[in-house]
């Protein structure tokens, strides 16, 4: 009973390190090109230059309205993955997007509609409403389960990368080149690659007007 509770804890052990320690990581911190300050919802993600890589859809995701606010603002997701859309606010929106991945409107409601909507194409799916127009969200659908956001202090982390070359994306909601920066990265067995990014982002400013603006409206 003994030998049998020895043998699979180095079973176990084994396991985990397949896992986790062979594979490498990449920890990046982004900032605000011209600002200089950490910038959060930017999006890092690896792509197998052989374009095998698959990703699996993930559990439903969830992009909900508080106080008039999509939460979170940013939402990555693989591709094939069903996002739902309660409304956690008292009083009904109206949300829309015209994008290609996926064009779609859920007219006026309360509560959570009982389909989620299906994201089968990559691309950004950008969030908009009827009633409160300053409400913006985006939806970015990946083909790769490589992928992280970066938080509030700028930092994002990606592990469990397999080694070898990837196209690394950068995207950004307000990203100037509007698309994602892509550069080559080439990632060996352990590696904890660290790095720091500087992404050029359009102002915030005007949106932030708006806000103000039409809050007191509604
Ligand atoms: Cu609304």
């Amino acid at each position: 009973m003994k030998h049998m509770k020895f043998n699979s804890l180095l079973l176990l052990a084994l396991f985990w390190c397949g896992q986790t320690v062979w594979a490498a990581s990449i920890d990046i911190m982004v900032y605000d090109e011209v600002s200089g300050q950490p910038l959060p919802y930017t999006i890092v993600s690896l792509h197998d230059t052989s374009g095998q890589q698959k990703a699996s859809a993930m559990p439903l995701q969830v992009m909900d309205q508080v106080n008039k606010t999509f939460v979170p603002h940013v939402l990555p997701i693989t591709v094939g993955t069903l996002v739902s859309f309660p409304n956690s606010d008292d009083i009904r929106h109206h949300l829309y997007s015209f994008d290609k991945p996926k064009p779609f409107e859920l007219p006026l409601y309360e509560g959570t509609p009982t389909n989620p909507i299906t994201f089968d194409r990559t691309g950004v799916v950008r969030l908009g409403c009827n009633i409160h127009d300053w409400m913006r969200g985006y939806i970015y659908i990946l083909d790769t389960p490589l992928f992280a956001m970066s938080n509030a202090d700028g930092a994002l982390k990606i592990e469990n990368i397999p080694a070898g070359d990837y196209y690394m994306e950068v995207w950004h909601p307000r990203i100037k080149t509007r698309k994602p920066l892509v550069s080559k990265l080439n990632l060996s067995e352990n590696e904890a690659k660290v790095s720091m990014l500087k992404v050029n982002v359009r102002k915030e400013r005007k949106l932030k007007k708006r806000l103000r603006s039409r809050r007191d409206g509604y």
